[in-house]
């Protein structure tokens, strides 16, 4: 078999709402400081953006977490900030800390300063472990792409790091909302371009995690964070080696917008858990795949409690396709691996009740 041949398509059919044996699953940050031999790469990497720039210790990372689970998907072992890190930001991760960047954006001069990196110039390193983990999965899954969306992105460059109430962004936004959409047009174009090169790298679904829109108001989330996530999908290749890539946008606390998100040009909304798969099916159900939501602290709990939450989450969705199993956000660095070995054996028992013949026949 050729290593281009997929072996498992489970959640690209699931992605295009198709039919599927049992429900797909993969895990927001499946690959991380939850494993062991995880720390240990990263400790001989030296830093985190030296394992990222290692197409062979990225790939490496890459598959540890399918080496120990049997998920349905590898997501490529980058990280969002890249991007500002090729804008000439400087970016750097103290262990066990948050990101930091050496410079940071305070005017609509450094706005209009900002470079474009390409996503064979500047970025060449992550298309590099694009290449690299496509060569060591062998078609054992497909590999996701992803990057941040512009709005995320822009707070992490405005506020120099993380944040617990963006203010300096949304000062940016409420003063001068011109400055603004010039930075997310930049953003969204050097975005678009680097989702591009992805995908001719490999990539064979993409995800934009637009963790912070959340924060933002019903108008200004839709004008300075859904707008330029629409604008990168319209700019992307959707497809690939004869097949489509399908898009995912996951906007954390996005529950209220789903119609607005589902409009977007996406082929999949993600979910966080505070939103329920049943109430986001019904809304939203009939035009996007879903993906989520089990709330990731649930991975703390005795594996009893996460096996009958997983049927919960089953049950909620409801029967047929167009699920993607996943939790609402990304796996903590304090959950137990064997837990996580509880979750996936429940969705693969589990969900298999919910598909195939009988199951689409009952579907209403
Ligand atoms: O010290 C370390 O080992 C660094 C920890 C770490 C890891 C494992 C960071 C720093 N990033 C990553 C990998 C990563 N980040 C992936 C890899 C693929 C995977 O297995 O899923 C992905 C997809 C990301 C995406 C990412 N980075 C997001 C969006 C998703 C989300 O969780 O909301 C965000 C917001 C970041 C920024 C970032 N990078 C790292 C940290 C600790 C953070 C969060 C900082 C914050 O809370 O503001």
């Amino acid at each position: 078999m050729s290593s281009r041949e997929l072996k498992n398509d489970r959640i690209l059919r699931a992605f295009l709402r198709q039919e599927v044996d049992r429900t797909p699953l993969w895990m927001m940050r499946q690959a991380g400081r939850y494993l062991a031999e995880y720390r240990e790469v990263r400790a001989q990497a030296g830093s985190f953006m030296d394992l990222c720039r290692s197409p062979e210790l990225a790939a490496r990372v890459t598959l540890q977490p399918l080496e120990r689970y049997d998920l349905d998907a590898a997501i490529l072992f980058s990280d969002i900030l890249t991007v500002p890190d090729a804008m000439g930001l400087g970016l750097s991760f103290a262990t066990g800390e948050g990101p930091v960047f050496a410079k940071r954006i305070q005017s609509a001069a450094d706005i209009d300063a900002l470079p474009q990196p390409g996503a064979n110039n500047e970025l060449k390193y992550v298309m590099d472990a694009v290449r690299a983990c496509r060569q060591e999965l062998a078609g054992q899954v497909p590999l996701i792409g992803f990057t941040g969306s512009p709005w995320t992105l822009a707070t992490y460059m405005i506020e120099g790091g993380s944040s617990k109430t963006f203010a300096a962004s949304k000062t940016l936004v409420y003063d001068q909302p011109e400055a603004a959409h010039r930075l997310l047009a930049k953003l969204a174009d050097t975005v678009a371009d680097y989702l591009t090169g992805q995908v001719e790298a490999g990539a064979q679904a993409l995800m934009i995690f637009d963790t912070w829109g959340g924060t933002l108001d019903p108008e200004r989330y839709r004008d300075f964070s859904l707008a330029y996530m629409a604008r990168i999908i319209e700019a992307l290749p959707r497809e690939a080696e004869g097949r489509r890539v399908p898009v995912t946008v996951f906007t954390k606390g996005g529950g209220q917008w789903l119609e607005a998100i589902a409009e977007c040009g996406c082929d999949a909304v993600g979910l966080d858990w505070t939103t329920s798969l049943a109430d986001a099916r019904r809304r939203i159900g009939d035009r996007v795949a879903l993906q989520g939501n089990l709330d990731p602290c649930m991975l703390h709990a005795k594996p009893d409690v996460i096996r009958r939450e997983v049927a919960r989450c089953l049950e909620e969705f409801g029967h047929g396709p167009g699920h993607i199993f996943n939790l609402g956000h990304g796996i903590q660095p304090e959950t137990p691996p064997e837990h996580v070995a509880a979750f996936v054996e429940a969705v693969h028992e589990l969900s298999p009740g919910y598909h195939g013949r009988a199951a689409a026949t009952s579907t209403a």
